[in-house]
């Protein structure tokens, strides 16, 4: 389980592309997102890289916060 800071993800709209672009990493994902904290929990077999790389792809660039 790991919590990465994404400071882009404003509304909705980003949560969903967020999630469709994690759950194109491991159809098992799960996401977490919160809004107020512009932070995501993830819980996946994907690497903190594959992670990232997934969502800098969507546009969202990420930080692992832990
Ligand atoms: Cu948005």
């Amino acid at each position: 389980m790991s919590v990465f800071s994404v400071p882009d993800m404003s509304c909705s709209h980003c949560v969903t592309t967020i999630t469709e672009a994690l759950e194109a990493v491991d159809d098992a994902i799960e996401v977490t997102p919160d809004l107020e904290k512009r932070s995501i929990l993830i819980r996946t077999q994907a690497g903190d890289e594959a992670v990232m790389k997934a969502l800098l792809d969507a546009g969202y660039p990420a930080q692992k916060q832990s």
